[in-house]
């Protein structure tokens, strides 16, 4: 299959995954993940045979479990959880977070008081039940925004400790966010962001907070907007979330941004850009990069798998990464960031729920382009689940396998022009001229060599050369694996806000331009509120490179120049890798 024709070839090639980043040697050992040379990680035909073997035959899923204890028992013998379903926590044990972008640093993230209420397993809406269409905000007429208006001024007005009152639904982001529960019979932190529970757990979040608003104004057909923030007129605050009187207003965002677009590349300090035109095309641009790069390995826009039982790595898929900016973006430029611009707050702002319509529909389009195959096929995915509580005020445990997909929960999304799937023309033209300015600026080339072996701090852009494990690849290989940047151990000082953009291009025979070369993707964070002891916990960030590197005719290059240029934050880097992952082919 070539990536370059997905948008307009059906997708008919197996390219479901059972979450192949883990399927790699390196997590399955005590060691730690850091890698600071390249290797190529295949797995063999023999492990495909045998989990294949053990697939379930109803849901079409593997059992990682079996898996890994066939590979030498490494979690067997501990007798610990690892390698299972995320279940809800204890809702007896909240305790409270940190953050460390507040004074004091300690915070309460606690949920409603559910009390003794029983928690019973979600069932999925009826097929006949009424389908509630989700429209982009900016696109609302006066009455669309006065019935919205309506059901956020009725939420407000509950009582304060009514489960579905206004800030007890937005404390429900802030305790599987940051810290408010440990994982069942673990100490380790509950978390379901920078992992493949983003997408699901947001998704089920919406959902119940929209039924409980179509509840409050009785109306069944009820549906709240989407912030299109992936279409030229989308990339604005929507108008109605402006309006100072309005239920919908608040007053802890950028004021800079009232009337600016947003910029994908947004720091706190780079705000209202003004060649809007080479901005939307920029932003459009990385979209489409974004579902190229990804769309053979769920993980990458997903993020990757997280178990029962393990401690949060944060690793966050390309979705996410980008879901960040909006939030940085939206909320003020200084500490705390309060609301939007973290975590522990964001749910506050009515703006997060258009912002997640967005990112879930994000996910909807991701799915369709993969002829909605499942992402993962594993149990430890599927099986996971969360509690919400529903808009019967019933408290109900949801699982991850009842809402692949928005129909089976009953609602869609008004279709819109996926603006970035045409941009890449426009794209190339715009990044041609920047080039030759830059030729123009500056002749100079400069040496480069290897990362070396040592964490390096980001103080300044860090321009490495990185072996690739292999070059020229044939179509049938390019389906086979795919090729990925790895920057891994990346620790943010003080665990707070920080950004840096990732950038690859040829060598000059072991020297480098003035430009960066194309973009690979961004690690992005913004603050939120933690347990003390999964402080400082190192992330990684891996990022698809094929398409990126058919654009900029690299394929038979032995290295690239991986550029790390820092935006914002303190950023320690351990180390830079390509590698090849195997995608998962069901039909073995
Ligand atoms: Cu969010």
């Amino acid at each position: 299959m070539s990536l370059s024709h997905f948008y307009t070839t059906p997708i008919s090639s197996s390219i479901t995954s059972n979450n192949p980043l883990r399927s790699t040697s390196t997590k399955t050992t005590s060691s730690p993940s850091v890698h600071l040379s390249n290797r190529t990680h295949y797995i063999s035909c023999e492990q495909n045979k045998q989990t294949n073997k053990e697939s379930n035959a109803n849901h079409n899923v593997i059992d990682r479990r079996n898996v890994l204890l066939g590979l030498g028992g490494l979690y067997g013998a501990t007798g610990s959880a690892i390698g299972a379903p995320f279940t809800p926590p204890d809702l007896t044990k909240c305790h409270k977070a940190t953050d460390d972008d507040v004074n004091p640093k300690e915070v309460d993230c606690c949920p409603p008081d559910y009390g003794k209420a029983k928690m019973v397993d979600f069932t999925p809406p009826s097929v006949n039940d009424p389908l509630r269409v989700r429209k982009a905000a900016h696109k609302y007429n006066p009455d669309d925004i006065a019935k919205f208006e309506a059901a956020i001024a009725k939420m407000k007005a509950l009582p304060a400790d009514h489960p579905w009152n206004y800030y007890q639904q937005a404390t429900i982001h802030c305790t599987y966010c940051n810290g408010a529960f440990d994982q069942l019979n673990t100490k380790n932190l509950l978390q379901i962001h920078e992992s493949w529970f983003f997408l699901p757990w947001h998704r089920y979040y919406v959902y119940f907070w929209e039924k409980i608003l179509g509840k409050l104004i009785g109306d069944d057909t009820f549906a709240i907007p989407f912030w299109n923030w992936d279409t030229p007129k989308g990339m604005y605050m929507p108008p109605m979330y402006l309006n100072e009187k309005s239920p919908l207003f608040d007053d802890t965002r950028d004021k800079r941004h009232y009337t600016s677009v947003i910029d994908y590349k947004y720091t706190y300090k780079n705000s209202n850009p003004t060649d809007i035109d080479a901005v939307v095309t920029t932003n459009l641009a990385e979209l489409d990069s974004i579902f190229k790069e990804t769309l053979q390995l769920p993980a990458l826009f997903m993020g990757k798998a997280l178990r029962a039982g393990e401690k949060p790595t944060p690793a966050p898929g390309r979705c996410e990464s980008l879901h960040n900016v909006a939030h940085m973006w939206a909320g003020p430029p200084d500490k705390p960031h309060w609301n939007m611009g973290n975590f522990h707050t964001a749910a506050r702002d009515t703006l997060f729920f258009a912002h997640h319509g967005n990112v879930d529909r994000m996910w909807d389009i991701y799915s369709k382009f993969r002829g909605q195959k499942v992402e993962f096929r594993d149990p430890d995915w599927l099986d996971s689940s969360f509690i919400f509580y529903d808009e019967n005020e019933q408290l109900v445990k949801c699982k991850v396998r009842n809402c692949l997909t928005p129909e089976s929960l009953r609602y869609s999304y008004n279709p819109e022009p996926l603006a970035w799937t045409t941009i890449r023309r426009k794209y190339k033209k715009l990044r041609n001229e920047a080039k030759k300015r830059s030729e123009g600026d500056s002749l100079k080339l400069t040496p480069v060599s290897g990362f070396g072996s040592q964490p390096r701090p980001l103080t300044e852009p860090i321009r490495v050369l990185v072996q690739r494990p292999k070059t020229s690849r044939s179509k049938d290989e390019k389906a086979d694996a795919v090729e990925i940047l790895v920057i891994d151990g990346i620790n943010v000082v003080g665990g707070s806000t920080a950004r840096f953009d990732v950038y690859v291009t040829k060598s000059l025979e072991g020297l480098v331009g003035p430009d960066n070369g194309e973009l690979a993707g961004s690690f992005v964070q913004i603050p939120k509120a933690h347990q003390k002891s999964s402080a400082g916990k190192d992330s990684s960030l891996e990022l698809g490179i094929s398409t990126l590197l058919e654009e900029i005719e690299a394929d038979s290059e032995k290295e690239l120049v991986v550029s790390l240029i820092p935006r914002n934050g303190d950023v320690i880097v351990s180390g830079v890798r390509i590698e090849l992952f195997k995608v998962d082919d069901d039909e073995i």
